[in-house]
């Protein structure tokens, strides 16, 4: 059975969760966490395990973990888990995904009114009888009822970078297939959005090719949903649906282009072509009833009188008109990046020394990388003090001399405190490269309140650069509540720059925001926020 580096990930989390309803030591519950961080977040899809290398190498897997993950990989089970489990209902860990309850809450819950799942959660709420609870309350009843409601009308979305792993597996998998010729992901994947809610494979095969029965049969499918001869949807044991169609080769492009999408970008190609009087579907494009293009998505796209638009691009947001009057924009591909202006080591709440991470940096092909730990504010993250941060300056200093072919810059990702004021005095400021502000607290504030507390931190005469300037975790964290066109001006006006946070749980300034930032004339920066070596792979999510 393949064991994805996520599903080891899940494992972790979630005994780090159960162990932290059970109220045990702190220190080992994040011992769990960080690994599976680490393991989460592997760019190698189960390689390290294959190859037999030494786990331990990498930060935060001890002999211990290490051996647990073996444990993992070989039987497909932990049995610390599944002792875990046994103490505890499996259910009880989904009620730490509702906003607002964490671990104590959720022991609470527990063990005063035996809510076990979501549904209960609800009903205790709709009873009042979650207000009388120590350390509940009437708002809180409120806040968890509005929440769990809200929640029923969302369906489960995957993030990207997680997506990533099961759709590489799986079209991998379908490649070895006998008579199949391409297997290409599409859908909302191909479009690189922040999440997605299924995957859309689709496979051109020879007659006769076993992919369907091979597909519904691959070992991590938990259900199958439907099967035909030339489409088929299955559920994965993660979760996540799974779409196949198998098309003729002479179709590819127009099935690309139909399952790519989006819905809205497809709707309006057809418009345009029902102008021209002809026909676009997912079998090509027609005039009466020949066939004149669809091979490939260039000539669908020609047909219409387009130059091909890519994948990311096709929201129906403007990028027909811009290709309609040849403005498409050249996009940004992950080798035109030449540097990386957010990483953390292990001074901070990183994991690898300075050399470490500007020889990954390097490896990448990137020529510089700024150093931007966090300022002594963020004490969970063991933040710098002046003097620290001096002393980092001058490691960084002599680290140049021998480096070759890479140049760490000295930043800070400096905490903007809820005045708008700086963590660090000026002149510390003053002898950096470049100051990264970031908000890290507060995140309540009223819109005016928020918003003027960022315009003030960047008139800071060293501010450089907002920090992932939204404030949102996907699906976690709604962004704060500012005004993102007034501070993409001031920091046109105080020739400061923005941010385009590239990990898979951040990804902000958001999409709509990069395009507002470079119609205001403000360059964006895509940067890592790489606390391990491994993390400069997520540099194509902001890219994507
Ligand atoms: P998702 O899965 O919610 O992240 O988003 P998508 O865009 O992957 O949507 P999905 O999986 O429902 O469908 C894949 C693509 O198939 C979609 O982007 C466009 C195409 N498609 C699906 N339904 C329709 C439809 O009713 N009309 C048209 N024109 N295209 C459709
Ligand atoms: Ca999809
Ligand atoms: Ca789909």
């Amino acid at each position: 059975m393949p064991i994805h580096n996520a599903d080891i990930a899940a494992t972790f989390e979630e005994i780090a969760d159960r162990l932290e309803i059970q109220g045990a030591n702190p220190f080992r519950i994040r011992a769990y966490r960080n690994a599976a961080r680490t393991l989460g977040e592997l760019p190698q899809e189960r390689a390290l395990l294959e190859k037999g290398e030494d786990l331990t190498r990498l930060p935060g897997i001890g002999d211990d973990l290490a051996a647990k993950v073996r444990e993992i990989v070989e039987t497909g089970h932990c049995s610390l888990l599944d002792r875990l489990r046994r103490e505890l209902p499996p259910a009880v860990t989904e009620l730490l995904h509702i906003p607002g309850l964490g671990p104590k809450r959720v022991k609470v819950l527990y063990h005063e009114l035996e809510v076990q799942t979501v549904e209960q959660l609800y009903r205790a709420a709709r009873d009042g009888r979650i207000r009388a609870l120590p350390g509940f309350g009437e708002k809180t009843e409120l806040n968890i009822l509005q929440t769990v409601e809200a929640h029923a009308s969302q369906t489960r979305r995957f993030k990207l970078a997680v997506a990533a792993q099961y759709a590489d597996a799986l079209t991998a998998f379908l490649q070895t297939v006998p008579g199949v010729g391409q297997a290409t992901l599409a859908g909302s994947f191909r479009r690189m959005r922040e999440t997605v809610g299924d995957l859309d494979i689709l496979v051109t095969a020879a007659a006769g090719s076993p992919v369907m029965q091979r597909f519904t049969a691959y070992d991590e499918v938990a259900d199958v949903l439907s099967a035909g001869p030339t489409r088929a949807s299955v559920m994965l044991k993660s979760g996540l649906q799974v779409d196949l169609r198998v098309v003729e080769a002479k179709s590819y492009g127009a099935a690309l282009c139909y399952f790519t999408g989006s819905k809205a970008h497809n709707i309006a190609i057809r418009r345009i072509a029902q102008q021209r009087g002809l026909k676009v579907n997912e079998y090509g494009v027609f005039r009466g009833t020949e066939r004149i293009a669809g091979e490939d998505e260039a000539s669908v796209y020609r047909s219409v009188g387009l130059p091909f638009i890519p994948p990311e691009l096709r929201e129906d947001r403007g990028e027909i008109e811009a290709a309609h009057g040849g403005r498409l924009p050249n996009l940004v591909e992950l080798a035109d990046l030449r540097g990386d202006l957010h990483a953390h080591t292990q001074a901070t709440d990183g994991h690898n020394s300075l050399r470490e991470m500007a020889l990954a940096a390097k490896a990448l092909g990137l020529q510089y990388l700024a150093i931007t730990e966090h300022s002594r504010h963020l004490t969970v993250a063991h933040g710098l003090d002046p003097l620290r941060l001096a002393r980092q300056c001058d490691e960084i200093d002599q680290l140049n001399q021998e480096l070759d072919g890479i140049t760490l810059l000295k930043g800070i990702e400096v905490d903007i405190l809820e005045d708008g004021s700086l963590d660090l005095p000026d002149d510390v400021l003053g002898r950096l490269d470049l100051v990264v502000g970031a908000v890290h607290s507060q995140f309540h504030l009223s819109r005016a309140k928020q918003t003027g507390r960022i315009l003030r931190a960047m008139d800071h005469p060293h501010f450089t650069l907002l920090a992932h300037p939204s404030g949102r975790l996907i699906e976690q964290r709604e962004p704060y509540d500012a005004d993102m066109l007034r501070i993409i001006r001031h920091a046109k006006d105080r020739g400061c720059f923005l941010e385009l946070n590239a990990h898979p749980d951040r990804l902000d300034l958001l999409d709509s925001q990069c395009q507002m930032a470079k119609e205001e004339g403000v360059l964006v920066s895509i940067n890592s926020n790489a606390h391990s070596s491994f993390d400069f792979s997520n540099l194509k999510y902001g890219v994507g």
